[in-house]
């Protein structure tokens, strides 16, 4: 579905410009929040079914069908009669009682999943609003060491508040041949890589979006990391290495069949944050590894739900509870940080101060 909001004091005339009611009465003869059936219909006598309501005496709302098509289609129409078209955050601006409204809103529309949508909504009816709120009034009656707690904790979210809309960064690097790419498809379920026995075929970074546990991860398979005589992939192995400069996981994957050399050893200590996992257990038995590998198996699945956990646990590392206040984005983090450093350097007012302006702040001017 796609939704138009059509505004002003000619609203309704500009709709039924072009709208037909299936009941064959016209538009302002409907009651206000009655849902109309009808078709769209352009001057080129194409169109399409759609549903019109009533929100105001000067508001109305088009349903559409999803996508971008129908909706541009329709908005060109309106746009030529005369109607201006508004941006989603001019939109948001207007019609939100605070920044933080208005920034859930527009991230909303950006949530991948119900996980995600959940937390922004709580966001969007004021879960943030009130914890702001009431650090002010802890700040301004004097407790600001509970006020420097809720801030500190505040910033915690924050890190996984920022993820709402954009995906935790998963990379999966290691020695070439030893099963990047059949574990990204494993935990992707469906072929993106392609797979080869030949070392060396996976050239460039393939990216591809997914969910872990509602979490939104975009996993990235890279070329194996080794010396190469091949400039394709040299080029692909150095994307590869800035690539993972940048990655908020990277995932080190080992063969169980290649016994540990000095190699192996060097990439495992040039990436020490890295989650470690000895893919092909189904070769060879990898009981006896050092505990601090994972053992999977991308052909037989084996290792592979407890390597999504792990990928999870690893990247939201505290629970989050449906309701919860969550900073979402740089610009609430911005003001949390500076309020909670006022508060440390004794700063009352001043923190107070930046904590108003995380509410107040004219609606997306930074
Ligand atoms: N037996 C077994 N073979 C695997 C496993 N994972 C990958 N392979 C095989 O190892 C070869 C290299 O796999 P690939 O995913 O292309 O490795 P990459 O170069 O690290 O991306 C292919 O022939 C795969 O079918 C596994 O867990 N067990
Ligand atoms: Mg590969």
């Amino acid at each position: 579905m796609a939704v138009i909001a059509v505004e002003g004091a000619d609203a309704t005339e500009y709709v039924a410009r072009h709208f037909v009611p299936a009941a064959g009465k016209p538009l302002t003869s409907f009651p206000l929040g009655r849902i109309n059936f009808g078709r769209w219909e352009q001057a080129d006598g194409k169109g399409e079914e759609i549903i019109v309501c009533r929100t105001g005496e000067t508001s109305l709302e088009v349903n559409c069908h999803g996508g971008l098509a129908a909706a541009r289609a329709i908005m060109n129409a309106l746009a030529t009669g005369g109607a201006v078209e508004q941006s989603p955050e001019a939109w948001a601006t207007r019609h939100s009682r605070d920044s933080i409204e208005a920034e859930a809103w527009l991230a909303l529309a950006e949530a991948r999943t119900a996980r995600t949508a959940a937390i922004l909504l709580a966001q969007y009816r004021g879960a943030l609003r009130q914890a702001i709120e009431l650090t002010i009034d802890e700040l301004t009656s004097g407790d600001s060491v509970v006020a420097a707690q809720r801030l500190a904790m505040l910033l915690e979210r924050g890190h996984i508040g920022l993820h709402l809309t954009k995906p935790w960064r998963v990379v999966f690097a290691g020695p070439p041949n030893v099963g990047k790419s059949s574990l990204t498809n494993c935990l992707l379920g469906y072929e993106r890589s392609i797979v080869f026995g030949e070392p060396g075929t996976t050239r460039d970074l393939l990216s591809a979006p997914t969910a872990f546990d509602g979490w939104p991860m975009e996993l990235t398979d890279t070329a194996g990391l080794r010396e190469s005589e091949d400039a394709i992939e040299l080029e692909g192995v150095s994307r590869a290495t800035r690539f993972l400069a940048e990655a908020d996981l990277t995932v080190l994957v080992f063969d169980a069949t290649c016994d540990w050399d000095a190699r192996q050893e060097q990439l495992r200590a040039r990436y020490p944050k890295a989650l470690l996992v000895v893919n092909k257990c189904d070769l060879r038995d990898a009981s006896g590894t050092e505990t601090d590998f994972l053992a999977t198996s991308a052909l037989t699945g084996s290792g592979v739900p407890e390597l999504m956990q792990q990928i999870v646990t690893r990247l939201v590392p505290r629970e989050m509870v449906p309701g919860d206040a969550v900073p979402f984005t740089p610009r609430q983090m911005q003001a949390i940080a500076a309020a909670l450093r006022a508060v440390d350097d004794g700063q009352v007012s001043h923190a107070v101060e930046m904590l108003r302006s995380a509410v107040t702040a004219e609606p997306l001017t930074t």
